[in-house]
């Protein structure tokens, strides 16, 4: 057996001494292998995330197209991500295990081209782990940071996108060997390799399979009972449906409510009570919140055609869009715009029960929004003003 050193040359006698690596799977073969499953798991995440992105902070041409349908489509791809991301990590930690002796390279640097090739992959390690790191914790919502975790995962989701194409750029003949070797008739592994490699990533795959099967289920809900380290599971809290912000964390308590009035402003514009609300047509819908930190669950909404309020106010449905306020104090879910599809959408609820009650203070009584194919984030809760824009 051959011990893999990285490195061509030799330290001078006497110099302090890179250790040797006898393990036969730190090779360009493995690391290809898992690259190749790791690079489409980070795809997904960047391709979910775009989308993610996109349905909270649309561009002013893109605000009034974004689509209402399918209902399911923020579910399926914020699930898509989180568990994406997940599997990243089982991943990422594989990949670095099988490369880590080229941090031992000798001499360390080569040359400038060899330098630029280390650099690169130094920010593609680094901007990974950052990634699933801030991503992980955000999900169990701790945040031990001094930044807002939106933007930057966001602008370092960028960063890791750009270093894994150059990487695949200055792989290209690692990777392409890789493949080749793979046609018949061409050299020959050792069986033992193999063999190793074999278990390897087998073991992977296992591991990878458990981490999904056992969070995956606070999303796709028939697996829930399976959701065993998922931070949420879709049946815990009030009415059958999570809480990700309680009332008392927003600030709203049931005492300040007392002389609540919905106020819509538009051409025509109005106010309120609850029982001119409850006394108006009311819907009943099918539709899931699909939380950005990865759990969804579907519930039953009934509430006001919010077309139909902006209708009462003199407002367009189709062409007028709605900014929707809640009676929270601060907090970065207090205002929420809505582009004209979902405005106009008939499944576009101003809700005021849940499941078949009352909403609950921290599911937002006495009113919230919920909207078909959109983030958590924007389904507001407390919500006191309408405004037709
Ligand atoms: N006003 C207000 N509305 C809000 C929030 C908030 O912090 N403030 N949190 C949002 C988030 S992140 C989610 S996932 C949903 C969750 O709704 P639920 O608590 O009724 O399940 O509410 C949304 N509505
Ligand atoms: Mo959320």
């Amino acid at each position: 057996m051959t011990p893999r050193m990285p490195g061509r040359l030799r330290p001078p006698a006497g110099a302090l001494r890179p250790p040797e690596f006898t393990g036969r799977l730190h090779d360009a073969r493995t690391a290809t292998a898992v690259g190749r499953w790791l690079g489409a798991a980070f795809a997904v995440c960047f391709l979910t995330g775009l989308v993610s992105h996109y349905l909270q902070h649309p561009p002013d041409w893109l605000a009034d197209r974004l689509p209402a349908r399918p209902v399911w489509g923020y579910r399926l791809t914020q699930g898509l991500h989180v568990s994406a991301g997940l599997v990243a990590i089982v991943l990422l930690l594989v990949k670095l295990w099988t490369v880590y002796p080229r941090l031992f390279a000798w001499p360390p640097v080569r040359s400038v081209r060899h330098a630029l090739e280390r650099l690169s992959v130094a920010v593609l390690v680094s901007g990974a782990l950052f990634e699933v790191l801030t991503g992980l914790l955000n999900i169990v919502q701790w945040y031990p940071w001094p930044f807002s975790f939106v933007p930057v995962h966001f602008a370092v989701a960028w960063v890791v996108a750009g270093s894994i194409l150059l990487h695949l750029a200055v792989k290209a003949p690692e990777i392409r060997a890789h493949w080749r070797r793979l046609s018949p008739g061409t050299l020959a592994l050792p069986a033992e390799d193999v063999r190793d490699r074999r278990s390897l990533l087998l073991g992977t795959v296992a591991a990878a399979g458990v981490v999904t099967v056992t969070t995956v289920g606070q999303s796709l809900t028939p697996l829930k009972s399976l959701d065993l380290l998922a931070p949420r599971h879709p049946d815990h809290g009030p009415q059958g449906l999570p809480v990700n912000r309680t009332a008392a964390a927003a600030g709203v308590s049931a005492g300040a409510l007392g002389g609540w009035r919905l106020e819509v402003v538009g051409p025509r514009p109005y106010d309120l009570s609850l029982d001119g609300l409850s006394a108006l047509p009311q819907t009943r819908v099918r539709l899931p919140i699909a939380c950005v930190e990865g759990w969804s669950v579907e519930a039953e909404w009934t509430g006001v055609r919010v077309r139909e309020l902006i209708e009462r106010a003199g407002g367009r449905p189709g062409v007028d869009g709605l900014r929707v306020t809640s009676l929270e104090v601060a907090g970065s879910y207090r205002v929420m715009e809505m582009g004209t599809e979902y405005a106009e959408d008939p499944l576009t609820l101003l809700a005021l029960g849940l499941n078949g009650r009352r909403l609950s203070l921290d599911h937002g009584f006495p009113a919230r929004i919920i909207a078909p194919n959109r983030p958590g984030v924007l389904q507001t809760k407390w919500v006191h003003r309408l405004e037709v824009r």
